[in-house]
This record gives structure tokens, sequence and C-alpha cells, in this order.
């Protein structure tokens, strides 16, 4: 039998979310109607969408609730690359038919600085293992059309989401549906899904938990351009000017990044900008970045958040909503699917055998990877990039670090296994 380990005596509904689009705003409120499921999922992005489908093969069923509409989900621009257990993870859970025929696989990197450009090779220094470029955007696509077909409970468009009694044996997940009906679900267990800012996280009584956090001085401003990339694998590229990335969405499409100030808006990035920027941070002499139309241009902040325990009572947290990283070292979406990964086993432990030792060690098992890709990205991000206000001396040693990043095998190695995935994904 599960028994909860924290109680909480103002144990109180959170509320929030917004309201997004539809016409729920505007329409009444209808009664509400009581429903039953055996895990509530908070949030339809990669872990959420996931973890839904992960059950479903155990025979677990489910309720996903997502404030956004189907349409936004399929199109937010985001990361760009899967470590080899998350493509293994993928393939086993059978949803790999477009990422096995689309998916680019790199077997390595190219780092780049003081005019020089070195290759780590994944596949020597790694044990043969590789990363693959499929967008999460794809990832996304491929799970929602899944879930459908497979005719689960997928709502779109709500607002109002609120948790409740999550130190009970039957939390309630609420919310109000896109047609303006309010709705309760009773569940065993709810999986807070949802991102950075959800409700789930803050239902967590302030005294229990214990955040880490630290912001960077500089911002990614990502550009994505009908242009075929000037590369075979990813470029990361240190430069005085401020860091750059080359990456890629197909042979004609390219993804490329720039660090730009903290408080950069788009506006002040016209294409000519950006493109004059991207060729001096990546200039080597017979090669260029190739231009081409811009699709999307967004500023992105980078954060390292930590947020412990990943569980409280019958409220599971997974991916953004418990831990942020810099999109340096390629994590945060490995990192998601490897929580739901690890919550999808401890949910058939508890939900369909009562053993509940997986669910217990569930915060411990998910947080270790967690630090080791926080560790990983910070060194990533801070050995790349220029930092304003530095001292010369600052260079000099991030200098010396990526010369010994690409001259010593110990070292390449441990870039190299970390960047494929560090430990193994089971
Ligand atoms: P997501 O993808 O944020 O999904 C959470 C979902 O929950 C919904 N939601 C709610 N639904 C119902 N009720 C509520 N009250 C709700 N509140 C929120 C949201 O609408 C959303 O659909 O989290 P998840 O599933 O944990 O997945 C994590 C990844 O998305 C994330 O780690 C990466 O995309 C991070 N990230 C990047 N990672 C990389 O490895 N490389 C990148 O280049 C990269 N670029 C990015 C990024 C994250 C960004 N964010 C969060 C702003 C660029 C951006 C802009
Ligand atoms: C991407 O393709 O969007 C991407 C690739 C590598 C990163 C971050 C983003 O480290």
């Amino acid at each position: 039998m599960f028994r909860t380990s924290v109680r909480d005596p103002h144990n109180q509904a959170v509320t929030g979310g917004r309201r997004a689009g539809g016409g729920g705003q505007r329409m009444k409120e209808h009664a509400t109607a009581g429903m039953r499921t055996q895990v509530g999922i908070v949030g339809a992005g990669p872990a959420g969408l996931l973890l839904s489908h992960l059950l479903a093969l155990r025979g677990i069923d489910s309720v996903v609730v997502e404030i956004r509409s189907r349409a936004y989900c399929e199109a937010r621009q985001r990361a760009g690359v899967l470590e080899d257990g998350t493509v293994r993870l993928l393939r086993e859970a059978g949803l790999a038919d477009r990422l096995d025929r689309e998916g680019l696989e790199h077997g390595g990197i190219h780092l780049q600085f003081a005019g020089e450009r070195h290759h780590l090779d994944f596949r020597d220094l790694a044990g043969g293992r590789t990363v693959t470029v499929y967008a999460q955007t794809e990832v996304v696509r491929d799970l929602i059309a899944r879930r459908l077909a497979d005719g689960a409970a997928l709502e779109f468009e709500v607002s109002g989401t609120a948790v409740a009694g999550l130190d009970t044996d039957t939390p309630l997940l609420s919310y109000t549906a896109a047609d303006g009906s309010r709705r309760e679900v009773t569940c065993d267990v709810i999986a807070g899904c949802d991102g950075f800012h959800g409700i789930c996280r803050p239902a967590i009584p302030d005294r229990l938990r214990t955040v880490w956090e630290r912001d960077y001085p500089y911002a990614w401003l990502g550009i994505l351009a009908e242009a075929p990339p000037a590369t075979d694998e990813l470029i990361y590229a240190h430069h005085p000017d401020g860091f750059a990335l080359h990456s890629m969405r197909s042979m004609q499409v390219s993804k490329l990044y720039l660090q730009v100030d903290p408080d950069a808006r788009a506006e002040d990035w016209p294409q000519a900008r950006i493109w004059e920027a991207l060729q001096r941070r990546f200039a080597l002499p017979g090669w260029a970045v190739r231009e081409g139309p811009a699709l999307d241009v967004a500023i992105t902040p980078m954060r390292s958040f930590v947020s412990t325990p990943m569980r409280y009572g019958r409220l599971f947290l997974a991916g953004d909503a418990a831990h942020i990283v810099p999109p340096t070292g390629a994590k945060g979406l490995n990192l998601a699917i490897a929580d739901v990964a690890v919550l999808a086993d401890a949910l058939s432990g508890l939900l369909l055998r009562g053993d509940h030792r997986l669910a217990d060690g569930y915060s411990d098992t998910c947080l270790s990877r967690v630090w080791r890709s926080t560790h990983f990205s910070w060194w990533m991000t801070t050995m790349l990039h220029r930092t304003p206000g530095a001292d010369p001396m600052e260079a000099a040693l991030q200098l010396s670090q990526l010369r010994y990043v690409t001259s010593s095998r110990a070292a390449s190695v441990t870039l190299a296994e970390n960047y494929v995935g560090y430990p193994p994904l089971r």
C-alpha cells in the first residue's frame, strides 16, 4: 500500500494557468463534471506526452491537460539534439518511425576558438555512441499524433488548472475545458509536467522545497533559416564577440544561435546584423555560413535551476517543472525524457503492484542525472561564452580549457560521454 511521507495541513488547491485562446473565456462555465483516472498529467510538452504514452503501454490510463492549442504546441521552436539513450527509448516505445527516416545521426561536434576548428569524434571517444538531430517540435508532433490515434484523453486550450489533495490517496486535478465546462478528475497520482512557469511546483509547500538558481549575464538569439547547413556536424564557437552555435534541422534548414545581451530584443537584431555577426564569429579562411530567409527568430534567457524534491505526496514533477539548464549542453529535452522514463516505471510499481520502492526513490534517482547535466551545461556555457565585464584573464583561462579539451584524450572523453548522455539511459 502506498503511503505519503509528507503532510501539509494547509493543503489548498493551487490555481493558475492562463486562458488560452479558444472560446473558454467568453463561455459560461457549466456544472462541474467528475471523472476518474489513474494519472492526471499537467502539460502536453515532451514530458507529459511521453509519460502518457509510456503509461498506456503499461496499461495505465491518464488524462493530459494543456493550456495551449495543439497548433501552438506543435509549432513551438526549441531543442534539437537527442542523446542516444533518448533515441533508443523512443524506438522501444514505437515512436521512432519518422525519427529514423528524418533524424540526422551525428558522430561528433566541432569546437572552434582562436581561429581554429577542432573535431571531437564521439564514436571513438564515447564507445560508439552518437546523438541525433531531430527537433523537439517534431518529437512533440509525433507524440500528439500517436496519443490521439490511440484514443488518449488529451485536452488542449484548458484554463484554470488546479491540483489539490496531494497528501491524500486521491489527489484532484481540476480545470476549465475549451468548451467552458469545469472538470474535476480524481486521480491516483498527479504528474506535474507543466514546465518552468507551471502550477505544480508551487503546489509543494515552500518550507519543503530547496531551490538552486543561477541566471547568466547573456541570452541566446536563435534563428531558424531556410539555408542548407554549411557544416556536417554542429559547430560550437568561442569568439571575443561572444558565443555562436551552428546547428540544423534538415539538409535544407539551418538553426543558428548567437550570444546576445540578456536584455536584447529581436527588434535590435535585423537579419543583416544577425548574419554579419554569425559570419564574423564563425570565420575561417575558405568557409562561410550559408545565409537564407529567416523562418523564426527568438531570444531565450540562460538559466540554471533545480528545485528539490521532485515529489511531494502523490505529486511527481518531471522535466522543466523541476529543473532548467542553459541550452549549451543540449540537455533540457533529454532530461525531461529521462525523468518520465523513470517515472513510468515508478508508477507501474505503485499503481499495478502496490510496490512503492521506485516511487520513493524517484526524486533521488532523477536528481543524480539532473545534477550531472546541470554541471555539464554550466561547464559548456562558461567555457564558451564571453563573460561581460570579465578581466582578460578569464578569456585566457577559457582558451586554455578549450585547448585542453581538444588535445587531451581524457578531456575529450569527458565532453563526449556527457554530451551523448551520462550515465547512459538504461
Ligand atoms: P515544456 O516543453 O515547457 O512543456 C510544458 C507544457 O506545460 C504547459 N503548461 C500547462 N498546462 C496546463 N496547465 C497549466 N497551468 C500549464 N502551465 C504550463 C505548457 O504550455 C507546455 O506545453 O516542458 P517539458 O515537457 O518538461 O520539456 C522540457 C523541454 O521543453 C525543455 O527542457 C527544452 O526545450 C529546453 N530548451 C532547450 N533545450 C535544449 O536542449 N536545447 C535548446 O535549444 C532549447 N531551447 C528551450 C529552448 C526552452 C525554452 N523555453 C522553456 C522558454 C528554448 C526555449 C524558448
Ligand atoms: C538546436 O539544434 O536547437 C541546438 C543544438 C545544440 C544545442 C542547443 C540547441 O546545444
